[in-house]
This record gives structure tokens, sequence and C-alpha cells, in this order.
């Protein structure tokens, strides 16, 4: 008998940051154990792989029984008795008992809860840390730590403010380690906060759904400035941090004009915007500059700004290869935000993830805003070698516990550890 064998799934619904239902799953083999949680995101693509809700009365239509119980009842019977550590294996059943598209049958909650935990299940089986572990799946050697993009103003969809862009992030890239660059990142945190305050009264410090501030201003410079003046005060210069934007425009875009700083903007103004934003701040990467299904409108902007800086597609490519390659071929980006819960499992992530290295991009590893404790995406970052992750203000547990894992990881690596993408 196989020791790594799964002998037992299960799963069960826990709370997420926004005190939404969400699936954990466990993984048992005869060797070791698993578990993990699934974020759960609020500016979605539209192509994204189905998370499973009930939409019954309980928890305002947002139970997740179902996807539960298709872990417990359909999933499990089916995965015991293979192998953990063949991650292809058990996530290739699940897709192949799902038999749709986009995971709409079983749902990719339930499915994810399980690769992850299958994932977390065979590496502690083999007595490896998770980091480890994933770099195995990827023929690779964990050393790089990622740049963390820290969003620390929320706008969009993740704040009750009028900021229509959702995110803007401070990249501690030039600093020399990861540990160095999370410190910056926290003493810049506090020096806005306290910028804020003084600037725009308490209010000002209530913070979004991903831990960045969220004060009543609905400006784009106007919150780039306060960030600036924030770096400033902390003692950082320019070449240290950079600053990073995801638009998320798919929500700001209605009727072919996008609705932002108090005006409504044609496609090709947009793309003159960003190029004015890049030279007036330190700009070194923008998310999803157009609406998701404007892959013409992608292409100009990278043809315009992307030899300088990094363009992030997210709700455009959902991680998933046939989006991507097409992105690819288009030229309408340089670079991947890759999230789990997009696609579903881990084994389709990979693929999406060497899709991307093979065409010369940048990956960004990415959480969602409705996020748990698990800190699962912080070893896949360093397994994969990303170079960045994007998890969010360094402040808040389910966001710190992202960072501090990464803090623990750069410790175990100790001088084999290198810091970023050179590519930023
Ligand atoms: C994004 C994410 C995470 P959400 O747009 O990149 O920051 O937001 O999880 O709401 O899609
Ligand atoms: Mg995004």
């Amino acid at each position: 008998m196989n020791n790594f064998a799964i002998k037992k799934v299960k799963a069960r619904w826990v709370l997420d940051s926004r005190s939404t239902p969400t699936v954990e799953a466990e993984v048992h083999s005869g060797k070791g154990s698993g578990r993990a949680m699934v974020p759960s995101g609020a500016s979605t693509g539209t192509h994204e792989a189905l998370e499973m809700r009930d939409g019954t009365k309980e928890f305002h239509g947002k139970g997740v029984r179902n996807a539960v119980d298709n872990v417990n009842k359909k999933i499990a019977e089916h995965l015991e008795g293979i192998d953990s550590r063949n991650q292809e294996q058990v996530d290739r059943k699940m897709i192949e008992l799902d038999g749709t598209d986009n995971k709409s049958k079983l749902g990719a909650n339930a499915i994810l809860a399980v690769s992850m935990a299958n994932a977390r299940c065979a590496s502690s089986g083999l007595r490896k840390e998770l980091f480890e572990y994933l770099a195995g799946m990827n023929k690779d050697d964990a050393k790089v730590l990622p740049v963390p993009m820290m969003n620390i103003i929320n706008g969009g969809m993740h704040a009750g403010n009028g900021l229509a862009m959702q995110e803007f992030m401070i990249l501690p890239s030039g600093m020399k380690n990861f540990s160095e660059a999370l410190k910056a990142g926290a003493e810049i945190y506090h020096s806005l906060k306290g910028y804020l305050k003084e600037k725009h009264g308490k209010g000002a410090i209530n913070v979004g759904d991903e831990g960045g501030f969220a004060p009543p201003i609905s400006d784009t410079r106007q919150a780039l400035g306060a960030i600036m003046k924030a770096i400033e005060i902390s003692g950082y210069s320019s070449n240290e941090i950079k600053l990073g934007l995801d638009a998320a425009a798919s929500s700001f875009f209605k009727e072919g004009l996008y609705h932002i700083d108090g005006k409504k903007i044609s496609p090709e103004d947009m793309a003159s915007f960003y190029g004015k934003l890049c030279e007036e701040y330190p700009i070194a990467s923008i998310e999803d500059p157009m609406h998701e299904e404007d892959f013409d409108g992608f292409r100009k902007v990278t043809e315009a700004i992307g030899r300088k800086i990094q363009i992030l597609g997210d709700d455009v490519f959902v991680t998933n290869v046939k989006r991507l390659s097409r992105g690819i071929e288009m030229k309408a980006a340089n670079a991947l935000l890759l999230k789990l819960n997009q696609v579903g499992t881990i084994t389709e992530a990979l693929d999406a993830f060497r899709m991307a290295r093979k065409a010369g991009w940048n990956v960004a590893i990415s959480h969602r805003s409705g996020e748990t404790e698990d800190s699962f995406i912080a070893d896949l970052a360093v397994g994969w070698n990303a170079g960045q992750i994007k998890t969010g203000a360094p402040a808040r547990g389910e966001r710190t516990a992202k960072y501090n894992q990464l803090l623990r990881i750069e410790e175990m690596l100790g001088k084999k550890a290198l810091f970023g993408d050179t590519k930023l």
C-alpha cells in the first residue's frame, strides 16, 4: 500500500475576511495531511471559473453548502487511492469529474480547496516546506522572494469613496531584500495614515477591503500625490519605492466611456491619461488599464508605455491559457496576474504561469479582495520564483498572513534568497 495515497478528503464552510462563507478542504494520506481555504473576489472577471454559491436565504444567498457537499459527496470518493504527490492526476481527476469549461458543475471553490489542500498534504508527507514542494512541481529551485505590491489606498469596488481606480500600490522593488521592502511598506503605510488624517480628518483613515485607506477623495492624482508625500515623509526615494495601479477598468467602463475623475473619457484619451500619469509619477506597473474585453485597447496601451512599465492583465486573462495565448499573440500586455481561483486548480495555473514565462512576461501572484488567513500564495510566489506578489496592504491579518510567511521563508532560504523581479 502506497502511504502517500489519499485516504480521506473532507470540506466545511468557514468565513472569509468579508464575513462571507468560503470552502475549506482537508486532504489526508497515510503520510501527511493538508488543509486549505479559497479566497473570493469582488471585481471578478466575467470569464473566471465559477464560484458556486447556494443562492438560498442563508448568508444572503452566498452560502457554499452545495460546494462543500460536492467535495464530501462527489469529489472525495474519486480521489481516494490516488498518490497525493501526483498533483496533476488529482487536479485532472476533478476537472474530468466536473466536465464543464468553467467548473460550473462542482464549483471552482470546491475544486481549488481540494487542489491546494492536496499540495499541502503531499508536502507534509514528504516533510518538505510547501514552497519547496511547489518548486519541485515546476521543476525549479525556490529562491526568489517576491516584490510585495502593497495596496495602501483602496478605491473602486473595494471602498466606499469616489476613486474610480481600485488599487493604489507601492512596490519597494529597489530595497535590498524582502524584509527591508516590507518594513518600508509598513513605515509608508503609517506615514500615509498620519498624512491623510491631518489633511482630511480622522474619517480618512478608515480602511477598504484590502486594508488600504479609503479616504474621501475622488481624484486619481490626489491619491497618487498622497502616497508620494507618505514616501517622502518616511525618507524613501523613488529609486527604492515605485508605484503601481490596478485600474480594474471594467468597473468604471459604461457605454463606451471610462467614468473617472468626474469625467467621461474615451478609450483613446484613457490611454494617453496613463501615459501622462507615468510621466508625472514613478509608476512601474498598471493592471487592467482597459476593460476586460478590450484586447485591442490593451495592445495600444502596451505599445505606448509597455517598454517603460509593466502592463499587467488580470480580468482580461483570468489565468486562463486560452485568453492568455490570445493576449500574448496580440501583445496585449507584458505581464500576467495569476489568481488560482480564477482557474480552479494548481495544475492549470501552472500551465498559465509557464505560458507567460515562455513569452518572456512577468508574473505576479495575487490574493483576492475577500481573503482568508491561508498563506498558500506566499509559498506559491517563492516556489515558482514569480518575482512579485500582490496581497494587499501591510495590515489586517488576512493580508499579513502572506507577508509574514514570506518573512519566514526568507529566513529559511538564508543566503540563497534573492529578491524581486529584475525586470520591474
Ligand atoms: C484584483 C483583485 C485583488 P478582486 O482586481 O486584482 O486585488 O480584486 O479579488 O475583488 O477581484
Ligand atoms: Mg485586478
